[in-house]
């Protein structure tokens, strides 16, 4: 999968500083400048976010198990209904997708990736990675090796994180079992994420998760 996405895009194969995946202190080696979409005002620290993906999650007892994000916060899993960051900073974007499925955009556009630092995404395949590696850095190889790209096949794509609103444009768009790494910046304000690929449960694949908060969809509070 990572191999036809290389060598259709050309890519530029970076090496990833495998330290920082747990951590999510990761920096990738493409530029930090912010999106195109939007010029911060200040200077600050950048500030990590990192996403896990799961699948099968229990959802009720007609949906039965759906995929689902959450947000690391100090060594846990919390609900990613409601994503608090801080204003005009450098978000330091990290997210690991443990979900090995794809499904349909909503939409061809979402293959792209739009208003991150050049509107690329780090993405190093992980399915090699066990979780107790995860759990215990020390146990993991010394790098990772992946790819910076600016769009992901539409057939290549398990679940987006996409946050629009008005001139606010982040989509960064997740491969099946991939680590992706980028950088975003945006202004004070709430605003809505929803996945844009159709994981979720009925025929069209939006019912279950996609229109849950927390699960496929949620609120980016931005504020200082
Ligand atoms: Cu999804």
């Amino acid at each position: 999968m990572m191999g036809k996405t290389s060598s259709f895009f050309a890519i530029v194969v970076v090496v990833f500083a495998i330290a920082g995946l747990v951590t999510g202190s990761a920096l990738y080696g493409v530029s930090s400048s912010p999106p195109s979409s939007y010029k911060p005002s200040s200077q600050s620290q950048p500030y990590d976010l990192t996403l896990i993906i799961t699948d099968g999650n229990w959802f009720n007892g007609s949906t039965m198990y759906q995929p689902s994000f959450f947000v690391v916060q100090n060594g846990t899993l919390v609900s990613a209904a409601n994503i608090q960051l801080p204003a005009d900073t450098n978000i330091i974007l990290t997210v690991l997708n443990y979900d090995n499925g794809t499904d349909a955009l909503s939409q061809a556009m979402y293959s792209y990736v739009m208003g991150t630092a050049n509107n690329s995404i780090f993405v190093a395949n992980v399915s090699g990675i066990t979780a107790n590696q995860l759990q215990n850095p020390g146990l993991l190889p010394a790098q990772l090796d992946g790819s910076v790209v600016t769009l992901v096949q539409p057939s290549e794509v398990s679940h987006s994180f996409t946050v629009i609103s008005g001139n606010v444009f982040v989509n960064v768009p997740i491969m099946p079992h991939s680590l992706v790494s980028t950088s975003f910046t945006l202004p004070p304000g709430d605003y809505i994420w929803q996945c844009q690929c159709a994981c979720g449960s009925t025929p069209d694949g939006w019912g279950g998760s996609m229109g849950a908060a927390g699960w496929m969809s949620g609120v980016v509070h931005v504020g200082n």
